[in-house]
This record gives C-alpha cells, structure tokens and sequence, in this order.
C-alpha cells in the first residue's frame, strides 16, 4: 500500500539522492505509475501545452553531439539552410497559433549564440512571437550574461538548453563542450530572470542509473527547471548513433513518472520520439504526468505526429489543450 503522506508525496524537493531515484525509477511499474498520478493531480492540472517547433537555421553545427543530424560530423541529408527572416519566422508563428499552439520554441544549429544581425533578429522574432500572445523560447546553444539579459528585455519566456544524459556518460555523446559548460549556460539564463528548459534524451546507450544520474543534477537545482523536456533518441541515417535500439515505450513511461514525482510542478514534456509510441503509450505518459508535447508535423529535421491526429488523441484522453483554441474553433462555426 502506497503511503501518500510520505516526504516524497508532500513536499517540493531539491535534495533528492541517487539511490532515492533508482529506487523510484526502478519501482515495480503499477507502484510507479500510481504515485506519479497521486503527484500530478495534487500539483497540476490535467492541461496539456501544445509547444510548437520551428528550425531557424538548420544545418552546419560545429558541435559533435553524437544524436545529431545538424552536425558538421554527420552525414545525415538534410535540407540545411542558413538563418529565416524574421517575417518568415513569425508567420509560422501565427499558423502555429492557428492551429491552437500557445507556446513557439525556435531553434538555431549553433554551438553558441552569434552576435550582429544574426542576434539582433532573433530579438525581433522572440518580440513578434510574445505579440501574437504565445510563449516564446529559443534553443540557440551557448550564450553571454549579456546575451541572456537582452532576450530577457526581448520578453523571452525560456531558453532551452539540454544536459541531455548524466555527467557519467556524456563523454560519450559529446567531445566538443563539457557538462560544465552546459551547466554555466543554464545558470545565466536563470540569472537573466528567464525560465529553464532543461531535459534530455534516453536511448542514448546509457544505463539506468545514467538516467537517474541525469535525474539528480534535474532535480537538485533549485528551482526546478520549468520546463523538462524528456526525448527518446531519433535515430536519424548518418549520426553516430544510427543503429542505436529503438527505446521501449515502457522506459519513457519510467522517466516522465519519475521526472514527474522529483519536480512536482515543472512541465514535463513529451518530447521527440512520439512516432514511435503508440497511442496507449502516449496515454500513459499523459497520465503519470506528461503535461505538454512539441506539436506540429515536424520536429527541427524529423517528422512529429500531424495537427489533426494529435488534437484527435487528446480529445479521446479528455485532457485540457489550449483554450483559445476551442473558443477560436468556436467562433469560426458559429459565423
Ligand atoms: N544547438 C542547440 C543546442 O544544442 O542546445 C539547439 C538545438 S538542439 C537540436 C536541442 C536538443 O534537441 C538537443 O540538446 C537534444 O537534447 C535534442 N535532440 C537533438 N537531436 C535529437 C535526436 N535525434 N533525438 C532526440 N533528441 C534530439
Ligand atoms: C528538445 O528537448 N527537443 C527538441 C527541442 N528541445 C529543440 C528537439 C528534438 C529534435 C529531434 C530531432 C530532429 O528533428 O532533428
Ligand atoms: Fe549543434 Fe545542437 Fe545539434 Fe549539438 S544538438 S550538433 S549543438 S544543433
């Protein structure tokens, strides 16, 4: 019998140690399932954030990140292209939004942040993208206090930048910048005053306790990340990691749960990686605490779910999206 009046049950936490997370991780998956729900409907809502995505400049990455397709060690085919006008950017927005989105993540294939015109009109999209009413976030790599400070100016809701394993095993995903440099990173984006967006990616060929390792660096920083995206590896055709085994639906399920039970508050999201679940699995992820998804059918090189299957998928789940949404489609009909 669960005990709900546990510690763990209670309280928000930041001193969670490894072998409280293995056991956790590890925990006969019922056990695990229905302790992440007792969490979830205390702290949050059944309201799923649709974020959508969008590639800025796709291609040509100097960093090594062994998953990647965008980087210069890759042989991947992808349809590279330098940085979009800050027009074109917007209008994917507003379709985005149009299509019930209410968070706009963009992306740039940059080991860090490039200043001149390349910055100047990233300020311009993060501006345009808080005027349409969306949350904006910029995943863009490395990047200086001061950089950090005028994207805060800019109305940034928040950076994303991974860790992406454990401490232990990223040497083996990453030669050219170090876990450090990555923790530095997130630093000055809280210091800016803007939200975290830190997660990572399981099927990288890591084990369970790199997993609960990548887990107590998450969950010890205080305050939690907001947003913890956790993504399954895309196997893409020319990355390092091509042949790695498809993950088992059953360990996304572990890791959304146990993220959910370490950091009660943070949006958990079902990141990349979801063609490769099943509608059941989906479903079960929402429930032990998944509570936003990248929506739109197309990642930043790979393909996501369409629009229309996923707004099909969280109607039969009878979770809350977007509410503008509904009023919007609403609206329309009724002219
Ligand atoms: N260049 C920036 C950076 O690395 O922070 C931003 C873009 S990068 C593609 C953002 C994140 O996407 C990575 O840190 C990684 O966690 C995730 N990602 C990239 N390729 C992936 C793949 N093939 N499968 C799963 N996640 C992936
Ligand atoms: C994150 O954690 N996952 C997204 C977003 N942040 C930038 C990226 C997923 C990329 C999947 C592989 C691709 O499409 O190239
Ligand atoms: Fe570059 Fe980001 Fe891809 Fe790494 S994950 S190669 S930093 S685009």
């Amino acid at each position: 019998m669960v005990n709900t009046d546990k510690k763990e049950f209670t309280e928000i936490r930041f001193d969670w140690n490894i072998d409280e997370i293995l056991k956790i991780l590890n925990a006969p998956l019922i056990d695990l399932m229905w302790n992440a729900q007792i969490i979830h409907r205390k702290f949050n809502q059944y309201k799923v954030q649709l974020a959508s995505l969008y590639s800025v400049k796709t291609g040509g990455c100097e960093e090594d990140c062994s998953y990647c397709s965008q980087s210069i060690y890759s042989a991947s085919q992808i349809k590279s292209h330098p940085q979009f006008e800050v027009e074109a950017v917007l209008k994917r927005a507003k379709a985005a939004k149009e299509e019930g989105a209410d968070r706009f993540c963009m992306g740039w294939a940059w080991r860090e942040i490039r200043e001149g015109k390349p910055f100047n009109s990233m300020l311009e999209m993060v501006k345009g993208v808080r005027k349409l009413g969306m949350e904006a976030c910029v995943t863009a790599g490395m990047l200086t206090d001061d950089q950090a400070l005028k994207l805060a100016d800019a109305g940034l809701t928040a950076y994303n930048h991974n860790l992406d394993t454990s401490p232990e095993y990223y040497e083996n995903i990453i030669t050219t910048r170090t876990y450090q440099d990555r923790l530095d990173t997130i630093k000055r984006v809280r210091n800016a005053g803007i939200n975290v967006c830190c997660g990572g990616i399981i099927g990288l060929g890591e084990n369970k306790v790199d997993r609960a390792s990548l887990l107590e660096v998450l969950s010890n920083m205080n305050p939690h990340p907001e947003s913890v995206p956790i993504n399954s590896l895309v196997a893409i055709e020319g990355t390092k990691l091509e042949n790695n085994k498809e993950i088992d639906s059953i360990e996304m399920i572990r890791m959304i749960a146990a993220a959910r039970i370490l950091m009660p508050k943070s949006k958990i999201r079902l990141s990349a990686g979801r063609e490769n679940l099943t509608k059941e699995a989906q479903i079960l992820c929402f429930q032990c605490g998944a509570n936003s998804i990248f929506y739109g059918d197309e990642l930043l090189t790979t393909s996501n779910p369409s629009f229309h299957d996923d707004r099909k998928l969280l109607k039969e789940v009878g979770v809350l999206y977007n509410n503008d949404f509904e009023s919007h489609n609403q609206t329309a009909s009724s002219l």
